[in-house]
């Protein structure tokens, strides 16, 4: 298919607890913009480069010994650095549109939320490794951590799905505080079945895409 012109790529993100559907979803909206023709690069934190993904294991994996909240927030503004600088903005400006499972929204929800980190060091550290650059459109999938965990209940878990109840609720709490305040985030209710899920998820996408045509 013919690569659209574009002036500048555009940055989307998938937010939520675990297993709501955000790796599910972002297959959808990849294939919706690839057949609209835009260049798409599908990638995901903490990961995305080979460092990146290697930050990634030492963050997920089990361990007896206490990772503290600042250790466990530096640890993904690493990863988050190489890949803003390596990937995603070498592609925003080639005029690519980058889908990225998680970002900064999942530090505030799960390290200031979630761990009780003060929100200010996150934003401090977000200043520092990504200045202005957040995403132009975010689509938070909500749904009680319970339901989410039941969906992921078949594979290992890793360090952060070990955590109780309490900490996911925080997450969510923060996730919809975020969703209420920030105007890039649209919020859908990600405990229906899949195919009312991915119907909202396409229409917001409809109706960003064309606020994208008005402005060009
Ligand atoms: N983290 C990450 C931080 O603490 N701070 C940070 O700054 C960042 C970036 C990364 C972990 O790192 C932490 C948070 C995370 O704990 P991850 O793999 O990115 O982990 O995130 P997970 O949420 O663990 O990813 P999952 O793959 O478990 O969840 P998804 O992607 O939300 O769910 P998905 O799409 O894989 O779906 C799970 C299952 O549910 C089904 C799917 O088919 C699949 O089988 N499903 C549905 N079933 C019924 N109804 C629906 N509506 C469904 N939607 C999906």
């Amino acid at each position: 298919m013919k690569r659209r012109v574009e002036q500048r790529g555009r940055f989307i993100t998938l937010e939520g607890g675990e297993g709501v559907g955000k790796t599910t979803n972002l297959r959808l909206i990849g294939d919706i913009l690839a057949r609209r023709g835009y260049d798409v690069l599908v990638t995901r934190e903490p990961g995305g480069t080979p460092l990146a993904e290697e930050i990634r294991e030492v963050l997920l994996a089990r361990r007896d010994e206490q990772v503290t909240p600042l250790a466990e927030t530096l640890l993904v503004f690493a990863a988050r650095a190489q890949h803003v600088q390596t990937v995603i903005e070498p592609a925003l400006a080639d005029g690519r549109w980058v889908l990225c499972d998680r970002f900064t929204d999942s530090t505030f929800a799960y390290q200031a939320g979630g761990r009780g980190l003060a929100p200010a060091i996150v934003e401090q550290l977000a200043a520092w490794v990504h200045d202005a650059r957040w995403p132009d459109l975010t689509l938070y999938l909500d749904a009680p951590a319970a339901l989410g965990m039941a969906r992921i209940a078949d594979r290992d878990q890793d360090r952060f799905e070990g955590e109780r109840t309490a900490f996911f609720d925080r997450v969510r709490a923060v996730y919809r505080e975020r969703a209420r305040s920030e105007g890039r985030v649209v919020e859908i209710d990600a405990s229906r079945p899949l195919a009312y899920v991915s119907e909202d998820v396409a229409a917001a996408l409809d109706l960003f895409l064309a606020g994208v045509a008005c402005s060009a």
